[in-house]
């Protein structure tokens, strides 16, 4: 095992009601310390709210994103990828660490349950927020048009702005950098799909899909340019990348959201629309072309993956959730049986296995919500799952064989032979999770202003130190 030095090189801009603290480019430059020439580079590419069926590979009617779907037939597609959180934040935290929230602290215990959003907590060190626009969550809807510096302005009545090229030249500009200087890992994470939605004057208007399909295609022409960006540099073949979402999509955009194909519910929710994602990987020469792996994947599982890739050991000292799965990669017919537990919050409320999705809790939009106009599951109404109160099943959990019944639409009878031996499987799955579960300290029961970044470093340059408000810390009551 080669011994290397790791810089980490971050790039954040944060943005009020989005997926603040990594919400960008983030740059983890692995230094070699040894000769690395065999060692791949990598790149994550995560989309913010794109959805399962928002790929022309997996359906979606209007076929708009060619360039992912050449990803896909040149590579391995995962068909079972699970986020850790069916939401930005804690999603993220889990993918670059390996951990669930409920381990890594990205977590709220104020109120069982409840989703949390953002990074307002005193205790959790601000490495990376840079904010200069006020901080959310704001009393009032705000005129700016500026979510990060004012040089990336977004035109939230058009839905219009350069930040995706922005964020694909800021990404070809590395590869072209790194390419010759040894192994190099880039997390592209731009956020165009992530309501309010926009798209460079190139691209809208371009889709048939609105205002969602022009940040679409836009998404979809820079990895292309990012592919192509990997064959000039002559690093293609040395390079795995990893496409996918940080959740599905948020149906409660209506119109202007995503698509989650065939899954029920969408963003917020453990259902299959909520953590269900697209997973595509591409290396060539090495990952099979058009291949498809059955393994059920959790996005925790690139972090131990990419360090084994690169002859990283994991840190010692805690539950890792991910498993490394370089070898499925390779061999796509390998499939381990392992459970992925899915949580909301604090609360575990479902675990899959194998090709069978058991429901401890279900909790669909709360009630008060609803008569707001909000809905995480437009148009799906199915008894006994899509309940608008948290519903405790533990002790009669709900199942779907979910390789029959990808929707999840139609329990398995509990008095039927299928549950009898399925659900006790499952049920040894959670036990042996919560047996050896040590919860992290919840980093997310207290918001205060203060703690954002109002002065981050650099501001002086700009001119635009803003005050920061008097510390005032109180509980979070996340509403959902
Ligand atoms: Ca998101």
């Amino acid at each position: 095992m080669k011994n290397r030095s790791v810089v980490s090189v971050s790039v954040m801009y944060s943005v009020r009601g989005k997926c603040n603290w990594l919400l960008a480019i983030g740059l983890l430059l692995f230094t070699p310390a040894a000769a690395t020439d065999d060692l791949p580079n990598v790149i994550i590419m995560l989309m913010d709210d794109m959805g399962w069926g928002d790929l022309g590979w997996n359906g979606e009617p209007s076929r708009e994103t060619p360039n992912i779907d050449q990803l896909a037939s040149e590579g391995l597609t995962v068909t079972s990828m699970y986020t850790a959180a069916p939401l930005c934040s804690p999603s993220r935290a889990s993918l670059l660490t390996g951990r669930l929230p409920i381990r890594n602290g990205f977590y709220s215990n104020n109120t069982a349950g409840r989703n949390v959003y953002n990074f307002l907590s005193p205790h959790y060190p601000p490495l990376y927020i840079t904010e200069l626009s006020p901080p959310y969550p704001s009393p009032e809807p705000l005129p700016l048009h500026t979510r990060y510096y004012e040089d990336f302005s977004i035109n939230r009545v058009r839905g219009l702005s350069n930040m995706t090229q922005l964020f694909t030249q800021e990404a070809i500009g590395f590869i072209e950098r790194e390419a010759g200087r040894g192994p190099f890992f880039l997390l592209w994470a731009p956020d165009s799909t992530h309501a309010p939605t926009y798209a460079s004057d190139a691209f809208r208007g371009t889709s048939r899909r609105g205002r969602y399909g022009d940040a679409v295609r836009e998404l979809d022409a820079g990895v292309g340019a990012i592919i192509e960006a990997l064959r000039h540099a002559g690093v293609d073949n040395n390079t795995l990348v990893v496409f996918t979402s940080d959740n599905g999509a948020a149906l409660v955009s209506k119109q202007e959201g995503g698509s989650n194909g065939p899954f029920l519910c969408g963003k917020q929710t453990t259902y299959e629309g909520g953590m269900r994602v697209p997973g595509v990987f591409w290396w060539p020469g090495v990952i099979p072309a058009g291949s498809v792996s059955q393994q059920v994947w959790t996005q925790m599982d690139l972090f131990s993956t990419v360090a084994q890739l690169a002859g990283v050991p994991l840190p010692q000292g805690r539950q890792i959730d991910g498993l490394p799965l370089a070898n499925s990669l390779i061999h796509p017919h390998l499939e381990i049986f392992r459970p992925v537990f899915l949580y909301r919050g604090n609360r575990l409320m479902a675990v899959r296995q194998g090709s069978y999705k058991m429901h401890l809790w279900t909790w669909s939009t709360p009630t008060y919500e609803l008569a707001k106009g909000i809905d995480y599951c437009p148009g799906a109404d199915v008894h006994n799952v899509t309940t608008s109160t948290p519903t405790d099943h533990s002790d009669r959990p709900v199942l779907f064989n979910i390789a029959v019944d990808p929707g999840e639409r139609y329990p398995i009878s509990s008095h039927s032979a299928e549950y009898s031996s399925q659900v006790p499987v499952l049920l040894q799955a959670v036990f042996d999770h919560r047996a050896k579960l040590k919860r992290g300290e919840p980093q997310l029961n207290w918001c205060d202003r203060a703690v954002m970044h109002w002065a981050p470093p650099g501001c002086e340059a700009l001119g635009k130190c803003l005050k920061p408000p008097a510390s005032n810390p109180t509980l979070c009551n996340w509403p959902h």
